[in-house]
């Protein structure tokens, strides 16, 4: 009798114990669910009703730090600097594990927003970015690439 509890309690120890915790691991990555798939870098993309904008890594990335740009446009080609953007890089597969966080772009003196991404090994990776003005989110997209 000893041993069919010993047993059956192994039994729920090995299916039961571990999936809370894995759950508990995701509600932090489920706020990115709303954010759609970005159109290739260099491409012009509808920002709002009023402006556009093209994204892309200053240079082929590499393992290390790769700098991410946004520029922003008014519908009449002028650079646009009333947003605030954010980014945040991580590994789909392996969610969490290198998130850097939502972190702000910063606006170089020519108006470009850049941002430091550090890319830690190889494999698949994904920039997401969020725009807001005025306090709210015009646009969340995400930018999947392999390293
Ligand atoms: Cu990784």
């Amino acid at each position: 009798m000893r041993i069919l509890i010993v047993i059956v309690t192994l039994a729920l120890l090995a299916c039961g114990a571990s999936p809370p915790e894995a759950d508990a691991a995701t509600p932090a990555s489920g706020a990115k669910r709303d954010a759609r798939p970005l159109p290739k870098p260099g491409e012009k993309i509808p920002l709002g009703g009023a402006h556009y904008f093209t994204y892309g890594f200053a240079k082929q990335p590499k393992l290390g730090t790769a700098i991410m740009r946004v520029e922003i446009f008014t519908k009449g080609g002028a650079h646009d600097t009333s947003f605030v953007v954010k980014g945040d890089a991580d590994m789909p597969s392996m969610r969490g594990a290198h998130a850097s966080g939502d972190k702000d772009f910063s606006i170089s003196t020519k108006g470009v927003y850049l941002l430091p991404v550090r890319l830690v090994m190889p494999g698949d990776w994904e920039v997401s970015f969020t725009f807001i003005k005025e306090g709210k989110t015009v646009l969340r997209g995400i930018y999947l690439f392999d390293l």
